[in-house]
This record gives C-alpha cells, structure tokens and sequence, in this order.
C-alpha cells in the first residue's frame, strides 16, 4: 500500500575506505604488539583465511571466514591467528554491514599497504559461510618440508612456480613464535617494513640449521637472529624457484608489481564476482 522499500544500505568506495581507515588507525594505535604492528598476523589472516582453496572441488578460500569456528580455528597452522580475529572485530562491531570474509581480506590488503607495500586492488563480495563450509586440516602448507610439498599445496590452489616464490615474499614480515608454530624468529631486519630483503637475505646470506630443541630450522651465520624455514629454502634449493628469487632479489619494483598480482588473486580464489563487482583502490593513510 504504497509503503516505501525497505532500504538495503548499498556500501560504496567511500565506506570500504571508511573501514580502511580504522584499521589504519587501530594499527597506529596498538603498536605494543610484537615487533610493533599486528600488520603481519594480518596478512597471515587474510592468507590463511584465503590459503585453503582447492581448485577441483571449488572448495576454501576466502569466501566464507570459516576459520571463526572449531575445528578449522584449532588448525595447527591457525594457532595464533586469533590475535588477528580479535584485533579485528572492533572494528567488525563499527561497520556491522561489512561480512567478516570480507573484513579479513581488507585487514590484510591494509596491512600491506601500511606497511609500506604496493597498492592492492580490492573487490569486496565476500560472504559468511556456517561452519559446514569448514575445510579439513592439511590443505595449508607445512613449514618442514621441500619444495615438492610447496608445489603440491599452491598447485592446487592454482598458483604456478613464478607466483609461489612471489607470494613468498611476505615473509619480509613477521616472525615465527613457539608458542604457534615451534619455530622461531623473523626474517628480515625489518618486519614491519615490506621489501624484497626475504629474496636478498636468501641468497645474500649463509645458513646453516640452527642448534636448539625446537624443530629444524635455519639461522643466518653472521647475526644467528634471522631464521629460515626449510620451506623457505625450497625457493633457493629448487632451480626454478630459484630463477624467480634471483630476479625479486634485483629488483623491488619488479616484486612489488608480481607480488601486488599474485596476491589479489590469492585474495580473490573462490570468490562469486559478479560482471558488476567493482575494484578499489585504497588511499594509504599518509596520503
Ligand atoms: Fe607464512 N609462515 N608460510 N606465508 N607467514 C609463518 C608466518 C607468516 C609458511 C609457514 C609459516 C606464506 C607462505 C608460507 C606470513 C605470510 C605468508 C609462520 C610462523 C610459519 C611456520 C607462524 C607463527 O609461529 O606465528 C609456509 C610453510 C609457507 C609456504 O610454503 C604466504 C604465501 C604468505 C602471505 C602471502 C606472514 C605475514 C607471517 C608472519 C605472521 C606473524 O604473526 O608475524
């Protein structure tokens, strides 16, 4: 009878670069955790949230935010990561239209481009899944073995050779916790900062396995205060791989662009754009 539409709150540019925003500032804010930014356990988010597609059954990724619920949160590879769901549901609570897929996802290209990484494109459409869309544990890589692992896991998510070395890159950022994964230490001198220093360490320094309880890992000879994962070594030990990281190494410019690529699509794996789905291009917050 006349009644008006109920009226669906449309989100545009403006309001994704309004949730932008507060993460930005939450970010500046709690700078009291690890190295000084939750920024890496954010990428870590967005990439495990992401990291669990399966290209046969169309299964994972990042549509969904299934890691909210037992058992994909108790996930060996997932320990830790509640720090970032955490950090992130305040800001969850202020935008309540924004679907926790999404938000993830945001979370992590924010992230990246505080920390002073490229521009990543972001296209939201992501939506909550229950937790029967829970994948099963084992679909994330497994920092103990080589590179036949490595090409098994990211294959099946659909990535080839050149982009597996330059999602890689990430780990300029961050550091391993033995109360997460066992292992233990950053590596890069700069966590907080993204560069190609994991590619120019790589091949710049010498390593050898680091003498300790824990599980086997790599420390640089000189400083014996930057680790490597064996699966890390997998990207020098294997020739392939080893072509891409001596280019990245080279040249940051050039990662900058393979790696902003390869992420949107690690971002994006599963996701059901539409023809009309619109890309944003954030502005960081010193702009
Ligand atoms: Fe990673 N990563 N990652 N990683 N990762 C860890 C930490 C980070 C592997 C193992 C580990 C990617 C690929 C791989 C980040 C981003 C990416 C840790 C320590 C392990 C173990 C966790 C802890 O103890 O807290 C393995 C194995 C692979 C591939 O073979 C990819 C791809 C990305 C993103 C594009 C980031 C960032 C961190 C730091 C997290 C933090 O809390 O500081």
């Amino acid at each position: 009878y006349g009644a008006a539409e109920p009226k669906v709150f449309k989100p545009e540019f403006k309001d994704y670069q309004a949730v932008y925003n507060e993460i930005a500032k939450l970010l500046q804010e709690h700078d009291e955790y690890d190295d000084g930014s939750y920024g890496p356990v954010l990428v870590r988010l967005a990439w495990h949230a992401s990291g669990t597609y399966d290209k046969e059954s169309g299964t994972g990724g990042s549509n969904g935010a299934t890691m909210r619920f037992a058992p994909e949160s108790q996930h060996g590879a997932n320990a830790g990561l509640i720090n970032a769901r955490n950090f992130l549901e305040p800001v969850k609570a202020k935008f309540p239209w924004i679907s926790y897929s999404d938000l993830w996802i945001l979370g992590g290209v924010c992230s990246i481009q505080e920390m002073m990484g490229p521009k990543i494109p972001y296209r939201p459409g992501r939506a909550d899944r229950d937790m029967s869309s829970c994948t099963p544990d084992g679909r994330l890589p497994d920092a103990s073995q080589g590179p036949r692992h490595v090409r098994d896991i990211f294959y099946r998510m659909g990535f080839n050779d050149q982009e597996i070395v330059a999602l890689a890159g990430a780990h300029a950022l961050g550091r391993c916790h033995t109360q997460n994964s066992g292992f233990d230490g950053p590596w890069t001198f700069s966590p907080t900062v993204l560069t190609n220093d994991y590619y120019k360490l790589l091949l710049g320094s010498k390593w050898q396995w680091r003498k300790w309880d824990g599980p086997k890992q790599y420390e640089d000879k000189e400083t014996k205060t930057l680790m490597m994962l064996p699966a890390d070594m997998a990207f020098i030990e294997d020739k392939e791989f080893k072509k891409t990281v001596e280019k990245y190494a080279a040249d940051n410019d050039v990662f900058f662009k393979d790696f902003s690529a390869v992420i949107v699509k690690l971002f994006e794996l599963g996701v059901p754009y539409t023809e009309k789905s619109e890309t944003f291009v954030f502005k960081n917050s010193d702009e």
